[in-house]
């Protein structure tokens, strides 16, 4: 019966540290987690959201009435979800996957915990991640991740990851974790690959209305099968639908936008002179002018005395060096046609073209 009687005292004893946890026990059976991956809709239903915390040491699963807290773009609180409950898995690397009622319905495995009135402040907010722009934290490892054009404080957590989208199958993912946190550079859109605490894996069921994968849906893609979504927005001129002869239109260019993003644009500034042709013979492929709006520089083919206006001075920069192969005294600039040769080809460009004036 002394026995009996110690294990039990024991036993009582270990129950009460583990409902009553010190300061350090609590480093030891929460703290050490991340925010793993973020989604904000799916194949245009915004209401499809989850958000995945995955332990990075064993024994993080006493999260019981641990919160993760949303913002929107201007860094405001919008929701809190409070756990109602620890999770059995406990091993270095599980995941806790937390999702709304319709994740639940459109994928392949299920959350263990979904977002309802019962866990979440204001009780109403049971799709709490902000699409577009805003800020996830698990407080209890003190973890964020920012995205977007998010303007509240993220101090810690570096520059914000890019965009978060409602199209496709993307989720904003941790994929390069590094020990000084930065949003941008730990986080990327990847195809959402949910995961829960008993360690299966799923996907979204949803149509995907993506079919170039990059996060933009079909319907407002403006190149459907080239990836120009906010994941390439770090690649100059291409990224979140870069359309630059729109823009410059738009700036009171004196050319016209089309429809095509650079990324399947073929003719970028929409000045007449190709991509291939214009970056051969040296002449900006985002601008269409020396004078704003743009970037300015020797930007219009037609313009090679670069001052703002085609006329027959421009003409004459050929007399005396034509017909002749393109060499140090006969300038690429000048084959407008970049076949090699200077000749009538490339002054014949200018036929019905000038004089004009770009801008
Ligand atoms: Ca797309
Ligand atoms: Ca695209
Ligand atoms: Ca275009
Ligand atoms: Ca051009």
């Amino acid at each position: 019966m002394k026995f009996v009687f110690w294990v039990t005292v024991g036993l009582l004893t270990l129950a009460a540290a583990a409902m009553i946890p010190s300061d350090r026990d609590a480093d030891a059976i929460f703290h050490l987690m991340r925010v793993h991956a973020v989604v904000g809709g799916a194949g245009g239903n915004a209401n499809i959201q989850y958000v995945e915390l995955r332990m990075t040491a064993a024994g993080q699963n006493i999260v019981n009435g641990q919160l993760i807290r949303f913002y929107d773009a201007g860094g405001n609180l919008t929701a809190t979800f409070t756990f109602p409950s620890n999770v059995a898995g406990a091993a270095n690397g599980s995941s806790i996957l937390v999702g709304t009622s319709e994740f639940g319905t459109n994928s392949t495995v299920a959350a263990d915990f979904t977002f309802m009135a019962s866990n979440m402040s204001p009780t109403t907010a049971t799709h709490p991640v902000n699409a577009g722009a805003g800020r996830v934290c698990f407080v209890g490892s003190a973890d964020c991740v920012a995205y977007g054009n998010f303007t509240g404080s993220n101090a810690g957590f570096g520059s914000p990851a890019e965009r978060l989208p409602s199209d496709g199958h993307c989720a904003l993912t941790l994929t390069a974790p590094t020990g000084v946190h930065n949003n941008l550079t730990e986080y990327s859109l990847e195809t959402a690959a949910p995961r829960n605490n008993a360690g299966t894996s799923g996907t979204l069921t949803i149509a995907e209305n993506d079919d170039d994968d990059d996060c933009v849906g079909n319907g407002t893609d403006n190149c459907i099968s080239t990836p120009n979504g906010p994941d390439e927005a770090s690649t100059a001129g291409v990224g979140d639908q870069t359309n630059t002869d729109q823009a410059l239109a738009n700036a009171g260019a004196s050319i016209t936008g089309d429809a095509f993003g650079n990324a399947c644009d073929t003719d970028d500034d929409n000045d007449t002179f190709s991509d291939v042709v214009e970056t051969a013979i040296g002449t900006t492929v985002l601008d269409n002018c020396i004078g704003g709006p743009g970037p300015n520089g020797d930007a219009w083919p037609l313009d090679n005395t670069m001052n703002g206006v085609a006329n027959v001075t421009d003409v004459s920069t050929y007399k005396g060096k034509i017909p002749a192969a393109v060499d140090e005294t006969h300038p690429k600039r000048l084959d407008l046609d970049n076949n090699g040769v200077l000749n009538v080809t490339d002054v014949n460009k200018y036929k019905g073209k000038i004089p004009a004036a770009c801008g």
